[in-house]
């Protein structure tokens, strides 16, 4: 018996078998959590619909979300109940600055428009997306699970105002796990080391960042979307019952070394 059997999780932000949500649904479908998907628009659907048959979530249980849209996150949540009398597990894994906000200069790039649009997808919408869940997790004992990285506390070339972005989801975390608490609802971050996915791919010089991070790592090696995604199981599990509020690196190590040694030098 799966540590998840006869819990329900709605899983937000499969884009593709590389996305870290993937990971997290595979291993949340192989622990017997029943899913459901949400999907960013049109040209996701038939991807993620695929992806769910392969986890016995049918297509009815996949609803489109933009959570740039209070209207899309009402809808998905009131097709979700139509399914579902019940919601044991929120997975939040979406993040969106605009392009030219990840290169170059922090202080010359940032404008305010790329400021509001990466605070309202990558941040803002965990506290949409979780408000509109209550109804489901009412009773529930839930878990709520969002994605972060490093950015967020350390600089790091070109993460510019994503950077911002993540601090401000992980004091959200924060605030949801104090406000949900009396719920019983627990609500943390997985900060994962770099991992190569669609977010990733148009990213300058991601190869080099990820060649630099295996080489500097404690565990020698670089995230993979299982490894997180047994850390979501773990989180979203009675197991980890204590655990709210929290930001849980899983990233091979990476973060507590002010100067990463690497075997050749
Ligand atoms: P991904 O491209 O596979 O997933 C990003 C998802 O965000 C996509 O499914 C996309 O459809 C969705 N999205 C973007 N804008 C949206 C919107 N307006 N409405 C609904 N959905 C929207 O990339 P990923 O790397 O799996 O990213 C998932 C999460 O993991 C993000 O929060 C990212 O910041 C975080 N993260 C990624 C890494 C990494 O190195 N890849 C490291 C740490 C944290
Ligand atoms: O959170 C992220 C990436 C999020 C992201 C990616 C893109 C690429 C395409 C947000 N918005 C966009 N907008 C686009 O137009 N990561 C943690 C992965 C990542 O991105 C970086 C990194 C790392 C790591 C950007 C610069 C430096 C490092």
């Amino acid at each position: 018996m799966g540590m998840l059997s006869g819990k329900r999780a709605l899983v937000i932000g499969v884009a593709s078998k590389l996305s870290i949500a993937y990971g997290i649904a595979d291993a949340l479908h192989r622990e017997g959590c029943d899913l459901a998907f949400t999907y960013q628009n049109d040209k996701l659907k038939d991807r993620v619909l695929g992806f769910a048959e392969g986890w016995g979530t049918p297509a009815s249980r996949c609803f489109p979300c933009d959570v740039a849209s209070d209207a899309d996150i009402d809808h998905a949540f009131v097709e979700l109940a139509s399914q579902w009398d019940g919601l044991d597990i929120l997975i939040h894994c979406v993040a969106f600055a605009p392009g030219d906000q990840l290169a170059g200069r922090f202080v010359d790039v940032t404008t305010r428009e790329g400021f509001h649009v990466a605070h309202d997808i990558s941040a803002y919408s965990l506290i949409g997306v979780t408000r509109a869940a209550q109804p489901l997790m009412s009773g529930r004992a839930g878990s709520i699970i969002t994605l972060s990285y490093l950015g967020a506390v350390q600089t790091m070339p070109n993460y510019n105002v994503m950077g911002l972005a993540k601090a401000s989801l992980e004091a959200g975390v924060r605030y949801l796990a104090t406000s949900l608490g009396p719920e019983g609802h627990r609500v943390n971050a997985i900060s994962a080391g770099p991992i190569r996915t669609l977010a990733a791919s148009g990213i300058k010089d991601f190869r080099s960042m990820l060649a630099y991070n295996a080489s500097r790592t404690p565990l020698r090696r670089n995230t993979t979307i299982e490894e997180v995604g047994n850390t979501a199981a773990f989180l979203g599990s009675d197991l980890a019952s204590g655990i709210t509020g929290q930001v849980i690196y899983v990233d091979n190590g990476f973060s507590i070394t002010a100067m990463g040694e690497s075997d050749n030098a």
